[in-house]
């Protein structure tokens, strides 16, 4: 097992006394161990983050920017090595490790340049001897608390947004994928970011964390993603100082192929963003609703792709046995296996590309975030109600929609309640769009300026002329 790997906090990378024990999803094994912080350096990262937020925040905003491209480009330059890391804690294929990492530098790219269009505004003058003036500025010091399924992506479109408004962040990744998260502020580091503008945060207790940030009132902004259980915990810490808080929550997508749409082309997309991370992520299509006159050709390309699938492991046993428990509901309530279904033999928590057909709505991979390869087509013939059934759920973050006919994208799209509808495509988070739900996804926006937005205050200045 290698060395203890250290939090940053400040200048320093601190051993913390206590560690915990990371493990590869594949194997079983232990990888490292990390610092385990308690609360109490949780606070020492608000001092610090607090203390190096007048010097970030006053700095030239092309200075802030050239500190941001200096990082991307030292996360490029570490891409082979993060990837693997990231391969190794949390089981996604090297490719798709590597093809994040380079996002992640994209993010901050664009994060970069938008640190010069924080424009203010100047409004109406209540009279004619008045000016008013509406000045950005940052929140102030911001708390992230990020998931394992894109352990380096979900930190980069904190910190990106986060440190061009001119925010200083203390950050806590999950205690799955600490390790990929300690080479992302090693890389900051090499770019020569000023001590305590970023801090990270290990631990495997997150909730003293939480407890510790959220009831500190120098924090004034937390962004979260993660489950929706914890985001509702957060939400009623955030009432204590009436924190700002962006909580980016599960989904439950449902795709709608129509009957015009090509059922080869939109299985193998469907296929593509449902078994990319193993199906672990918010934007995973959940319920496939194909239209009956191509239910037979959607199907059996979907389950062709299924099993040509390069899956890695999942996270943890907890999500095998959530996989398997979904599973066996819908199996149970009249479902039909049609590929994969069963846990494989030997060491590592691997669950194949699974296909289920017959589903119907009273089942658990209908009414929970299943959060692995799972693919429930369900088939409809009604058109209009199709809209309805894939609104019925609490969730509203994303929604595929197959069709070419203009009219129906237009009237659908309005209709679904997603904060994000893709039609004829993949789900995709490029730097310049705002991704982000409505409903139990939770609120506020991580991309576009819409998501640099979320860290800024607008101060409104009034000057009198004194005529
Ligand atoms: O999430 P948690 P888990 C969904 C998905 C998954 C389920 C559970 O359905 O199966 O959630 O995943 C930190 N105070 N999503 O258990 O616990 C935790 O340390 C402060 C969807 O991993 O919410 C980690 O950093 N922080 C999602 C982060 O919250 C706390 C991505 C997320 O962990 C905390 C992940 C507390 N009391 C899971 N408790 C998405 N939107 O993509 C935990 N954390």
């Amino acid at each position: 097992m290698a060395d203890t790997r250290r939090a940053l906090i400040g200048a320093a990378w601190l051993e913390a006394g206590e560690t915990f024990t990371v493990h590869a999803p594949a194997t079983g094994e232990p990888l490292a161990r990390v610092a385990d912080c308690g609360p109490e350096l949780a606070t020492q990262a608000v001092d610090a983050a607090a203390a190096a937020l007048p010097g970030w925040r006053a700095m030239a905003a092309h200075e802030r920017a050239d500190l941001m491209r200096a990082a991307a480009r030292e996360l490029t330059a570490r891409a082979d090595t993060i990837a693997a890391t990231m391969t190794a804690e949390q089981g996604k294929p090297l490719a798709e490790a590597r093809g994040e990492v380079l996002s992640g530098a994209d993010h901050l790219l664009w994060a970069a340049e938008e640190t010069r269009r924080l424009y203010g505004e100047t409004v109406p003058g209540a009279h004619a001897d008045n000016r008013i003036w509406l000045l950005p500025e940052p929140v102030g010091v911001v708390a992230g608390i990020t998931p394992w399924n894109f352990p380096v992506s979900m930190i980069t479109r904190k910190l990106g947004p986060a440190l061009a408004a001119g925010c200083t962040v203390v950050l806590k990744p999950a205690e799955q994928t600490p390790l990929s998260a300690i080479e992302v502020a090693e890389a900051f580091v090499a770019a020569g970011l000023p001590p305590g503008v970023f801090n990270l945060v290990t631990t495997s207790r997150p909730a003293g964390f939480g407890q510790a940030v959220m009831t500190d009132p120098r924090v004034r902004k937390v962004s979260f993603t993660g489950s929706t259980e914890v985001g509702r915990e957060l939400i009623r810490q955030s009432a204590h100082d009436v924190k700002r808080l962006s909580v980016e929550l599960g989904g439950h997508a449902p795709v709608l192929v129509f009957p015009d749409a090509d059922p080869v082309a939109a299985a193998r997309a469907v296929a593509r963003s449902k078994f990319l991370n193993a199906g672990q992520a918010c934007t995973s299509p959940n319920r496939i609703f194909v239209h009956s006159s191509l239910a037979a050709a959607f199907t059996a390309e979907l389950v062709r792709q299924a099993e040509a699938a390069e899956l890695g492991p999942l996270i943890d046993e907890p999500a095998v046995a959530k996989v398997s428990r979904h599973v066996e509901d819908a199996v149970a309530r009249g479902a039909t296996v049609l590929t994969g279904g069963r846990r494989p033999e030997g060491a590592g928590t691997f669950y194949p590309a699974t296909v289920l057909g017959g589903v119907s709505e009273d089942m658990l991979v209908c009414r929970e975030e299943t959060f692995g390869p799972v693919a429930p087509v369900l088939e409809f013939d009604d058109c209009d109600q199709v809209v309805e059934r894939a609104n019925a759920t609490p969730y509203g973050l994303t929604a595929y929609v197959w069709t070419n006919d203009l009219s129906r994208t237009v009237r659908v799209a309005e209709e679904l309640q997603f904060g994000m509808v893709t039609v004829n495509g993949g789900p995709l988070a490029p730097p310049q769009a705002p991704f982000g739900g409505i409903k139990s996804s939770g609120y506020g926006r991580e991309g576009g300026h819409h998501g640099v937005a979320d860290y800024l205050e607008y101060k409104y200045l009034s000057v009198g002329l004194g005529r």
